[in-house]
């Protein structure tokens, strides 16, 4: 890029910094550097004068802000794998081309996925919170903190994408029998290697499992895929894990059915109006029903480190007039 004119990229959050001193190097980049997040109006200046945005899952990138947008912007590389923050089909209409970072999230975000589906039956936080608590443990007991054994219990998967797989793997190694609903069935060799069970119809999935994983990305299609009507269908005994997008499940639906005993846990990475939490499901969490992550499903150091490293990839190839390898078309959402 010698000689030529650096592109204005506005990075709205604090990135890891080596990805931000490569992307100082590449692009005239304006980081920042107290990871305040944006307002909109601040969104809307950003759009008015970049190149490229590079947004995270905390900005709104919707067709009123990308009306305002200046002639320059190009590209919105989103740091990140989802897409729901942005309107990709107005993003379309008016020829800005959008970006994701597939891939390099799917083991991270599948290791979060088992770490909730174990804590929640197994009562992980609950008695660790015991003892952090301070109060005396008065030791051993047969009948004590019981949970529910995980070996040899059946996991449905909605979403069987890359991240749905990586859990199924991960699964079947703890005993777990694999069991899914996709929007088609997967590759018959991976079908042989996960021993898995497809159910096209999610109702008759969801109403036979011991736990139930969500996997499939938030799109208008999947908006309240488990909704009340659906989550009712679940057994008594089961637990739900949701380390995908919030407004997958109906939440409020959720704590009604968990607080009546008709769901017997649930592990949520995200929330419907995230980062505010209902109150509800935060009373459930210290009554040890529901275990509560601040969306940390992929975060990891090497993690960010490859999203952002993905980011510059699919902005440099633009920029020199290439296919960006992750460009995300909006029938694809
Ligand atoms: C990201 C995620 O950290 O990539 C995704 O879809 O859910 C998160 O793990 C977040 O989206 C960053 O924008």
């Amino acid at each position: 890029m010698a000689g030529r004119k650096k592109p204005l990229v506005v990075i709205t959050r604090k990135l890891p910094d080596p990805v931000e001193t490569r992307m100082r190097e590449l692009f005239d980049a304006r980081l920042n550097v107290d990871d305040r997040p944006m307002t909109q109006p601040e969104l809307v200046a950003a759009v008015k004068e970049a190149d490229v945005i590079v947004p995270t899952v905390t900005d709104r990138i919707d067709a009123a802000l990308l009306a305002q947008a200046g002639e320059r912007l190009r590209l919105i590389a989103n740091f990140g794998n989802g897409v729901d923050n942005i309107d990709v089909a107005a993003a379309a209409k008016r020829s800005i081309t959008v970006t994701n970072t597939p891939n390099v999230l799917t083991e991270d975000t599948a290791d979060m996925t088992m770490a909730l589906l174990l804590a929640v039956p197994r009562r992980l936080t609950e008695g660790a919170n015991i003892l952090g608590s301070g109060v005396k443990w008065d030791g051993w007991s047969p009948t004590w903190m019981l949970g529910r054994r995980i070996w040899g219990k059946r996991l449905g998967i909605v979403g069987m994408g890359r991240i749905g797989t990586a859990v199924a793997r991960r699964a079947k190694a703890f005993g777990l029998s694999i069991h899914y609903h996709n929007r088609h069935k997967v590759a018959a060799a991976v079908e042989d290697e996960l021993e898995a069970t497809y159910w096209e119809s999610l109702d008759q999935m969801l109403a036979r499992m011991d736990i139930i994983s969500v996997n499939c990305p938030s799109t208008p299609a999947t908006f309240h895929l488990l909704s009340a009507r659906r989550l009712a269908l679940m057994q008594p005994t089961a637990y739900i894990v949701n380390t995908a997008r919030g407004d997958i499940i109906d939440e409020t639906a959720l704590i009604e059915l968990l607080k009546d005993n008709k769901i017997a846990g649930a592990g949520l990475d995200v929330f419907e109006n995230e980062p505010t939490i209902n109150p509800k499901l935060l009373k459930l969490a210290n009554g040890g029903k529901v275990v509560v992550l601040p969306h940390m499903g992929s975060a990891t150091l090497e993690g960010r480190v490859d999203m952002g490293e993905k980011v510059i990839i699919n902005i440099r190839a633009f920029v020199d007039g290439h296919r960006p390898p992750d460009r995300v078309l909006p029938n694809r959402v």
